[in-house]
C-alpha cells in the first residue's frame, strides 16, 4: 500500500530528521562531503581529522578536570626549545597528539613547539605520508587560571624519503598545507578547520563525544572593532606600530581585547572581525610566534575565511622558513584592518 501523501509530507518535513541529520554531521563525514568523493585522499583526511578530534577531546577532558586532579596544573620545571617554562599540560597535550596517531598508518612525523626535532612514529613511516605540525597548547600560561586555551594544527604531505631524519621537506611555504585549524578550549570546545574548501566550525557535544557541525563556510567580516595586541610591549615596538596604536586610541569605534591565547583572540576576530597583532619587538624583531605550527595554520584558516595574514611586509603563507622553529611577526584578521596596519608599516600612516 503506497504511503499516504500526508505521511510523505510528514517524513520529509519531520523535525527529528533535521536535528538527527545535524547530529550525524560529524567531522569525518564533513571532510568526505567536502571532497564529494571517497577517494583515498578523502579517506585519509577524514581519518586524520578524526584523530585530531580525538586529541581535542582528550585535552578538553583533562582541562575540565584540571583543578580536581594531581599533576595537571603547574610547571614541569623544564624549559623547552623555545626557552619557555614548560607547563605539565604542554607535555600531556604534546603526548596526546603523538598517541592518537600511533598505529594509524597515517602520520609518520610530528613537529611540535615542544620538541626540538620532529617525532617519528616508526610503524607508520614506511606508508604514513602525512606530517602533523602542531602547538599542543597555545596560551598555556592560561592553564592555571582556567582561561581559554587552544591547540593549533596543520597537516602537510611528506615530500621525499627524509632519510636523514631532518625533515627538510617541511621548510616550505604555507601554501603546502593540505589542512589546518585549531581547537578552542572555552566554555565549549570548538574545532575549526579548513582543507582549502572554506572554514567550518564544530562544537563538541560531550553527551555524544562527537564534534558536531556548527557553522559552514565562515566568512570573516571585512572590518571589525577589535584590535588584539599586548600593549605591554608598546615601547619595544617599531615606531610604525606605535603610530598605529595611537591611531586606534584616538579613533572612535575601536576596542581592545587580548586574552593571552591567540587561538581565543583570533577566533573572536574570525567571528566578529578585527585584527590581531604580534609584531616584532626590539630585542626580537622576528617576533615571538612560530611560523610552521602557529602563524601558518592560522593564516590558512583566516585567508580561507576571506581575511589576511602578513608580517606587515610579506604574506605569512608565502614565507619559506629556514628552520623548523622559525618565528615571524604576525598581523592577521579582517582585510581592511590588516591593510590599515600595513599602511602604517609600509608608509607611516
Ligand atoms: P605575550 C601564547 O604563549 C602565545 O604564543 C599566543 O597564544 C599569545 O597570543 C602570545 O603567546 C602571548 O604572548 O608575550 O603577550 O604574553
Amino acid at each position: 500500500m503506497a504511503p499516504s501523501p500526508e505521511f510523505i509530507e510528514l517524513s520529509n518535513n519531520n523535525i527529528t530528521d533535521k536535528s538527527l541529520d545535524r547530529d550525524c554531521t560529524t567531522l569525518s563525514r564533513h571532510v568526505l562531503q567536502q571532497f564529494e568523493s571517497f577517494s583515498p585522499q578523502a579517506q585519509d583526511l577524514s581519518a586524520l581529522m578524526s584523530r585530531i578530534a580525538l586529541a581535542g577531546k582528550l585535552v578538553a577532558r583533562r582541562l575540565s578536570h584540571a583543578g580536581l586532579m594531581e599533576g595537571v596544573l603547574g610547571f614541569t620545571g623544564d624549559v623547552n626549545v623555545q626557552g619557555e617554562s614548560v607547563q605539565k599540560m604542554d607535555i600531556y597535550a604534546n603526548d596526546v597528539f603523538i598517541s592518537v596517531f600511533k598505529q594509524s598508518g597515517l602520520v609518520c612525523r610530528l613537529a611540535s613547539e615542544e620538541m626540538e626535532k620532529p617525532y617519528y612514529i616508526p610503524e607508520n613511516c614506511p606508508i604514513g605520508r602525512y606530517t602533523l605540525l602542531y602547538d599542543p597548547i597555545d596560551g598555556s600560561s592560561n592553564t592555571d587560571t582556567n582561561l581559554s586555551l587552544g591547540s593549533i594544527f596543520a597537516i602537510r604531505q611528506q615530500e621525499g624519503d627524509d632519510l636523514d631524519g631532518e625533515a627538510k621537506d617541511l621548510l616550505t611555504d604555507g601554501r603546502k598545507q593540505i589542512a589546518a585549524g585549531y581547537i578552542l578550549y572555552g566554555p565549549s570546545t570548538m574545532l575549526v578547520y579548513t582543507i582549502g574548501k572554506g572554514v567550518h566550525s564544530f562544537t563538541l557535544d560531550p553527551s555524544l563525544g562527537e564534534f558536531i557541525l556548527t557553522e559552514e563556510n565562515i566568512q570573516i567580516p571585512a572590518h571589525g572593532s577589535v584590535y588584539s595586541v599586548n600593549e605591554g610591549n608598546f615601547w619595544q615596538w617599531d615606531e610604525s606600530i606605535r603610530e598605529y596604536i595611537r591611531y586606534v586610541h584616538r579613533t572612535e569605534g575601536y576596542t581592545a581585547r587580548y586574552s593571552g591565547a591567540m587561538v581565543s583572540d583570533i577566533h573572536r576576530i574570525l567571528v566578529q572581525g578585527g585584527v590581531f597583532l604580534y609584531p616584532g619587538i626590539l630585542p626580537k624583531p622576528e617576533g615571538k610566534l612560530r611560523l610552521l605550527y602557529e602563524s601558518a595554520p592560522l593564516a590558512f584558516v583566516i585567508e580561507q575565511a576571506g581575511g589576511r595574514a602578513t608580517t606587515g611586509l610579506v604574506d605569512i603563507l608565502d614565507i619559506v622558513p629556514k628552520k623548523l622553529h622559525q618565528r615571524t611577526p604576525l598581523i592577521i584578521g579582517s582585510k581592511k584592518d590588516v591593510a590599515k596596519v600595513e599602511s602604517f608599516i609600509q608608509n607611516g600612516h
